[in-house]
């Protein structure tokens, strides 16, 4: 089934507020899935659109909560959600925090007590828009095994970082600290396919290539040692740090319901010309000299998949495979 991207934010923000979101949360909300799809982002893109009803409809949500934003400290932000999805928090504090960034050279934002089911390049490409380089982090719920154990610990833990190019996309890459982002697997269950064995565990401790086994069992990091710490240091800085959750202790919030992770993110937004003034542009030019050595031996960019796909998406809509296509009309729809 092909739609526009009209059509498909039409019908996402139906399906939400048919859920009983506010109509403030199911636009952001749909804007944040409607990019995903656009973007070529299958595990984040509309799907999530069955994520975030499932959690709707099992009391996760807070559907109507209003973000309350604060400033704890002249270069920081806070925003409590309310226990209401991410999208609106962020969206209600980013000019402060952009704001912040400009007068300062840096800032951080602690979003907290939010329910969060998306990608973050969104909010980091939101930043990069406005001339800040940005990262992003935050836990999950606790399926990831550290490094030489078998027992879940740490949440997927995605790291997003994004850098503005002047009259050019931004380089952005983003990806969970896990082998592999759990939406994937989860789409690999829907679809029937095995995983490669070196994703995850069954509940056993043993390795296996079938994704119902993994969800049931624990998720591997990437990159053995390295991927272990760094899903740690995304718990301690987007948990204990800015006063929210670890990944396990949001496991044990949701009470079985089996609903999306519940709990903090931190983005840190940097003005180059913090550090180098007027030199601004020589020193971003630098940064395209790197870029170019990159791509100029045939490597590409990460995102650069993504931005061809939102070019593509752009021209010609999305098409959505039929299964998808026929669950998300089977939810109620709302005005
Ligand atoms: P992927 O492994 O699919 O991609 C990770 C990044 O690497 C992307 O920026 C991608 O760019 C880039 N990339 C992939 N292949 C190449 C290549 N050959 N050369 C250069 N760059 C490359 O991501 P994950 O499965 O780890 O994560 C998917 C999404 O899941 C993320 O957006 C993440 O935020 C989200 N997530 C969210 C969580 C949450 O708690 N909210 C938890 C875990 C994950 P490109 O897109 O252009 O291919
Ligand atoms: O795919 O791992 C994931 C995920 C967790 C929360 C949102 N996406």
């Amino acid at each position: 089934m092909r739609f526009s991207l009209d059509d498909l934010r039409t019908l996402a923000r139906g399906k939400l507020l048919g859920a009983g979101l506010s109509r403030a949360h199911a636009e952001a909300v749909a804007e944040t899935m409607v990019a995903g799809e656009r973007d070529g982002c299958a595990s984040h893109g509309i799907y999530r659109l069955l994520v975030a009803v499932n959690s709707i409809s099992r009391g996760v949500v807070v559907v109507d909560a209003e973000p309350v934003v604060s400033e704890p400290a002249v270069g920081l932000v806070r925003v409590d959600g309310g226990g209401g999805f991410a999208q609106l928090a962020f969206d209600r504090a980013r000019p402060m925090l952009v704001d912040k960034a400009r007068r300062c050279g840096i800032a951080a934002l602690a979003l907290n007590n939010v329910v969060h089911f998306a990608a973050l390049w969104p909010e980091v490409e939101a930043l990069t828009d406005a001339g800040l380089v940005a990262l992003a982090f935050t836990p999950s719920h606790a399926w990831v095994a550290p490094a030489g154990g078998t027992q879940p610990v740490f949440g997927t833990n995605p790291i997003a970082f994004g850098w503005p190019r002047p009259g050019r996309e931004p380089f952005v890459f983003d990806f969970a600290t896990s082998a592999v982002a759990r939406g994937e697997i989860e789409l690999h269950r829907r679809a029937g396919k095995p995983i490669p064995d070196d994703w995850g565990y069954d509940q056993d401790g043993q390795p296996t290539t079938d994704p119902a086994a993994v969800l049931a069992g624990s998720m591997r990091t990437f990159g053995g040692h390295k991927g272990s710490a760094l899903a740690a240091m995304v718990e301690l800085l987007a948990g204990p740090l800015i006063g929210d959750m670890t990944s396990q202790e949001s496991l044990a919030a949701d009470r079985a319901r089996g609903g999306s992770p519940i709990g903090g993110e931190l983005i840190i937004a940097i003005d180059p010309a913090g550090f180098v003034g007027n030199a601004v542009t020589h020193y971003l030019a630098g940064a395209e000299t790197l870029f170019a050595g990159i791509e100029d031996q045939g490597a590409r960019l990460p995102s650069q998949r993504r931005y061809a796909a939102r070019r593509r998406s752009l021209a010609e809509g999305v098409v959505l495979p039929a299964a998808l296509y026929d669950d998300i009309m089977a939810l109620p729809s709302g005005e």
